[in-house]
């Protein structure tokens, strides 16, 4: 059986709730970033990691849904099988990767983005992050006029990979998802999806 290992409120959750759609046996383990723990998993301390029953490790979000989507194609959550949907499929992976995950960064955390240590330079990366996730969900809300789910079809791993994202935009942009009506409108599907709610009353747990 697969274990999960993940972090509250982090991009962990994407794997998580593509587990849950799946619905074959798992476990999810609740660590801190940089635990004993973690770092017996993942040399960099972070998540998501998962461990297959046999012991093998896999590390990066984008990789573990794309393992997890090709694990149980009878779940249909790769987003189709033709050479263009595979594409599209790691194009979207990658924007959630390299584009929106990254541009959170200065964000959460800015000391890391300035050797200037007062609040003035802190704030000022927080709102150059602000900038840069605000392109990135203009380019995601106009991919999503007139569609249900960001891959052609139906749902899958790569809805689940934008929901965490999502979630941050909600809360730390200062119109939360104001001017992002489609992006608010996935994000609201998937908020009524059971399995969905089931990972985040969990992730809520003490
Ligand atoms: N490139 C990695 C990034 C993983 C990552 O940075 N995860 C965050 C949570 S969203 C984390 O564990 N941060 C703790 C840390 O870096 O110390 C991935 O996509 O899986």
């Amino acid at each position: 059986m697969p274990t999960l290992y993940y972090a509250v409120g982090a991009c962990s959750l994407a794997p998580h709730v593509a587990l849950e759609w799946i619905g074959a046996p798992y476990e999810a383990v609740k660590v801190q970033y940089g635990s004993k723990e973690l770092l017996a998993v993942n040399p960099a301390g972070a998540v998501p990691t998962l461990r297959e029953g046999d012991g093998w490790l896999l590390t990066q979000a984008g990789a573990i849904l794309d393992y997890l989507a090709h694990k149980h194609p009878e779940a249909g959550l790769a987003g189709g099988d033709g050479l263009r949907a595979r594409a599209e499929a790691h194009r979207w992976s990658a924007f959630f990767t390299s584009d929106v995950h990254a541009a959170f960064w200065p964000i959460f955390m800015p000391s890391r983005y300035t050797s200037d240590t007062s609040e003035t330079a802190r704030q000022a990366v927080v709102e150059a992050g602000h900038k840069l996730v605000a392109k990135q969900f203009g380019i995601l809300d106009r991919h999503l006029d007139g569609r249900e789910y960001i891959l052609d079809g139906a749902r899958s791993v790569i809805d689940a990979y934008s929901f965490p994202m999502i979630r941050w935009a909600l809360k730390l942009l200062p119109g939360g998802l104001e001017g992002y009506p489609n992006v608010q409108a996935l994000h609201d599907r998937l908020a009524g999806d059971p399995a969905v709610q089931k990972v985040l009353a969990r992730e809520a747990e003490g």
